[in-house]
């Protein structure tokens, strides 16, 4: 059984969007067209307490972008983005919703950043999304949305990781930084990743 994982497709990943990922809104009609070849869709949202500790803005002097330690993790400083139950937090209205069939939130924890949907940034907590892909039988994932040098990847990593066929799909996928993307695919290809 094959699955789709729909990562962080939210409005504020958008062009207009607190965190804009350049032209992440044009791989939505990209992976609705895509969703129909799997056996299962599931989609990750990016859900955020409003003093989440990867905002900038809960860190007196320091810069969006700026890398700090975060107890004990490097933690690179967003803006405020994906706030719970906020405009920004949606998933893009344009995105076929209709075949998800379950919503794997991440980031609650204002301690940690979460970018896999598998998994916190310190691998302390699961999401419970490894258990319901095998309790559906899946043995092959597909991974896009956005963006793909950070949530897609490390959603990809784990996946491979916990042992499922694994593959990111290009064209429904964009990177915030497309030289990092570039050096973290090779990363995923050598332990055996896809990119379709
Ligand atoms: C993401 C940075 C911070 C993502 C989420 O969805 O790729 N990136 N939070
Ligand atoms: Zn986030």
């Amino acid at each position: 059984m094959k699955a789709l994982i729909i990562v962080d497709v939210q409005v504020d990943f958008l062009p207009e969007g607190a965190l804009a990922v350049p032209a992440g809104d044009t791989i939505i009609p990209v992976i609705n067209a895509l969703q129909k070849d799997y056996d299962l869709v599931v989609a990750t949202q990016d859900w955020h307490p409003a003093d989440h500790g990867s905002f900038a803005s809960q860190h007196s002097g320091a810069q969006v972008f700026d890398q700090i330690e975060l107890h004990g993790l490097e933690q690179t400083l967003w803006p405020d983005h994906c706030v719970q139950s906020t405009a920004g937090a949606e998933l893009a209205a344009a995105l076929n919703t209709t075949n998800i069939e379950a919503i794997f939130r991440k980031g609650t924890d204002k301690q940690v950043d979460s970018y896999s949907g598998f998994f916190d940034n310190g691998k302390r907590k699961n999401t419970g999304l490894r258990g319901y892909l095998e309790s559906r039988e899946i043995t092959e994932i597909h991974v896009c949305g956005l963006a793909a040098d950070y949530c897609v990847y490390y959603t990809a990593m784990d996946s491979l990781e916990a042992g499922f066929k694994t593959a990111i799909i290009s064209r429904a996928t964009k990177p915030i930084d497309k030289t990092a993307f570039m050096d973290k695919k090779e990363i995923f290809l050598q332990k055996g990743g896809r990119i379709l």
